[in-house]
């Protein structure tokens, strides 16, 4: 009696420890900027500590490349299958795939404008309409004692994606009972600092000192356009005034050199919340359809205080 006692309990012993590890499809955007670097190492960190099977595909900006990736998660039968949209459309046939192979699906980072929400378990991630309107609040304190025109330049993140859809409209939503702020060009930079310098070199060209303050949707774009700004013959962060988003370690740097006025952060710290969310989803709990990321402001005055505390 004992001895098969032993046994059961052996055996169930052994039956525990075979219990098949999670495997998680992760398709990601690229590596556009330092905040998607940060957030590729948090996920690849995370998926490691909570002993989760990371399939990992980097899309290099391009939809099509994640839809591809998508579907060899549906057919490698992964449990989980989690992305970042690049943009927010375009995404119904290949998540009614998904649906259809009973894989359930997270989105991180960004959303998608899907009209059937059960396509999606959950959406963990800033909420980037907040972070516009923080960013515009900043401004208009800042400025409360100008007299005049405020002619801003803005420069968006990818064409249709949600942080550049919503960075835009929280900042407008602040702005437009106040007819002294105008945003006198707004263009594209792809959130990546090549194209920020690009873009930011033909508004100086178009404008010359006509402009007053700079919005740029993330910090990179704000770095290469610093760099047109001094090129130009202009000192970034006097001259014109630079606001941008995500609070990564170069901003905090650009910060501290007197370049750039004000980040806004946006954490890419998503790893530990995903895997938990992974986790909770294969126990078979329910997931709550939306996790908000919290996060704050860092005006220039604090940075040197803040930056030995950044982790990303
Ligand atoms: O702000 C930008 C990145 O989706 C929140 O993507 C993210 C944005 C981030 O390339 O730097």
């Amino acid at each position: 009696m004992v001895l098969a006692g032993l046994v059961m309990i052996l055996g169930g012993l052994g039956c525990q420890a075979e219990k098949k590890k999670i495997t998680l499809g992760f398709s990601q955007i690229g590596a556009e900027s330092e905040w998607r670097t940060a957030n590729t190492k948090s996920i690849e960190e995370a998926a490691k500590t909570a002993g989760i099977e990371l399939k990992f595909s980097d899309a290099q900006q391009k939809q099509e490349n994640q839809i591809k990736a998508i579907r060899s998660f549906i057919a490698q039968k992964v449990d989980v299958i989690a992305f970042s949209p690049v943009v927010e459309t375009g995404w119904e046939p290949v998540l009614r795939e998904a649906k259809a192979a009973k894989i359930p699906v997270i989105l991180t980072d960004r959303a998608v404008d899907t009209k059937d929400e059960t396509l999606w378990a959950t959406f963990i991630g800033s909420d980037f309409v907040e972070e516009g309107r923080r960013a515009a609040k900043w401004l208009v304190e800042k400025m409360k004692d100008h007299q005049g025109a405020v002619n801003i330049v803005e420069l968006q993140g990818t064409v249709g994606s949600a942080p550049a859809i919503d960075r835009k409209k929280g900042f407008e939503e602040i702005l437009k009972d106040k007819p002294d702020f105008k945003i006198i060009r707004s263009q594209t930079g792809d959130f990546t600092r090549a194209k920020g310098k690009e873009v930011m070199e033909a508004f100086l060209k178009a404008e010359g000192k006509n402009i007053h303050v700079l919005y740029a949707h993330n910090d990179d774009m704000a770095i290469g356009a610093i760099q047109a700004i001094e090129e130009a013959g202009l000192r970034p962060g006097k001259d014109i005034l630079i606001i941008s988003i995500d609070a990564v370690k170069g901003a905090f740097e650009a910060m501290m050199a007197g370049k750039l006025n004000v980040t806004v952060e946006c954490s890419p710290l998503l790893g530990p919340q995903l895997m938990s969310a992974v986790s909770d989803l294969m126990a078979g709990k329910a997931l709550p359809k939306r996790i908000v990321t919290e996060e704050s402001v860092f005006p220039m005055e604090t940075a040197a205080q803040e930056f030995p505390k950044r982790k990303y």
